[in-house]
């Protein structure tokens, strides 16, 4: 799909708006800081990056943003996110690869957007410790980062500010590695529109490698569909990733984790690529360091770094 040479586009997202930890918008900004494009230019890549966006106007625009029902921050989720969708699409249009680097992973309801206005038969491999499922009905926290896969599917009723929002995502087009800790209600919709998740019980049982071909089997069995990753790094256990907003211990190894990401630049399909909820702000500088490491080092093995 992507034209040689290959480029890629940094989509920096300094973004907290989703949930309530300041500090998370930072996430961007410190793997840039890493390195994250001279490693990626060492891959072979041409990386574009014109800086990280600023959604400081829509923030200014909006004098205030009220809770609708439970949500929170509900306009400026939906306007930055929006923003974001149009950005990731037409990166995707001029032939380059989005990397998205949050931010929390609302963000990814304008990624998935983005990436379904050009590729419309695209399937998502969503990694995370939670399924970021819930509906304007279920959700309890009434943050957004939780919810933005309802919003993508059109389940739950309808938020008209939210209305740019098409429902162009299928039940069968996403599958889940790495839950673990999801809401009852969460678990109901998965059940209810028969969506395919391997939590870490799965990842235990078959080994990482059989959950990440069984992945691939039920939503890309033909291994024809452009596939876009969305790994939020909490999906990591937290003795490898501590500075993330909603830490959930017995998650996947450092090893685990990349091998995904290998796993899904080995079948050439990957079309875009998200980091999510990497947090500098949690934890002590060291923590921080080794969690800002490790999201450089999951981009570099999505875009195709090996260890041989
Ligand atoms: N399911 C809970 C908790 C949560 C979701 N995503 C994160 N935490 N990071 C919720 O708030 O919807
Ligand atoms: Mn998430
Ligand atoms: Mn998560």
């Amino acid at each position: 799909f992507i034209p040689e040479p290959k480029t890629a586009a940094i989509v920096g997202c300094p973004f907290s708006g989703g949930q309530p930890k300041a500090g998370v918008d930072e996430g961007p900004i410190r793997i840039v800081e890493a390195g994250i494009i001279p490693q990626l230019e060492d891959l072979g890549w041409k990386v574009k990056f014109d800086g990280h966006h600023e959604f400081e106007n829509i923030s200014a625009s909006l004098t205030s943003d009220p809770p609708i029902g439970k949500l929170k921050n509900p306009r400026l989720v939906s306007q930055v996110t929006e923003a974001v969708a149009k950005a990731v699409g037409a990166h995707a249009q001029n032939g380059e690869l989005p990397v998205t680097i949050g931010g929390d992973h609302s963000l990814a309801m304008g990624t998935i957007s983005g990436t379904l206005s050009h590729y419309p038969n695209a399937c998502v491999v969503w990694v995370d410790a939670h399924a970021d499922i819930n509906t304007v009905e279920t959700t309890d926290s009434g943050n957004i980062h939780g919810m933005p896969v309802s919003f993508l599917l059109g389940i739950g009723s309808k938020v008209p500010e939210f209305s740019w929002v098409k429902p162009l995502l299928k039940p069968d087009s996403i599958v889940y590695i790495g839950l673990r800790d999801v809401d009852a209600g969460e678990k109901q919709i998965l059940r209810e529109h028969n969506i395919k998740a391997f939590s870490m019980h799965e990842v235990d049982r078959y080994g990482i490698g059989k959950v990440v071909e069984m992945a691939l089997d039920h939503v890309n069995p033909k291994r024809d569909r452009p596939i876009h990753l969305s790994f939020d790094v909490d999906a990591l256990d937290p003795s490898v990733a501590p500075s993330t907003g909603t830490p959930v211990r017995g998650g996947l190894t450092f090893r685990e984790g990349h091998y995904i990401c290998e796993a899904v630049y080995e079948t050439g399909l990957l079309v875009a690529l998200d980091l999510m909820e990497v947090n500098p702000s949690l934890k002590d500088p060291v923590d921080v360091e080794q969690t800002v490491a490790v999201g450089c080092s999951l981009l570099r093995s999505a875009l195709g770094e090996t260890l041989l």
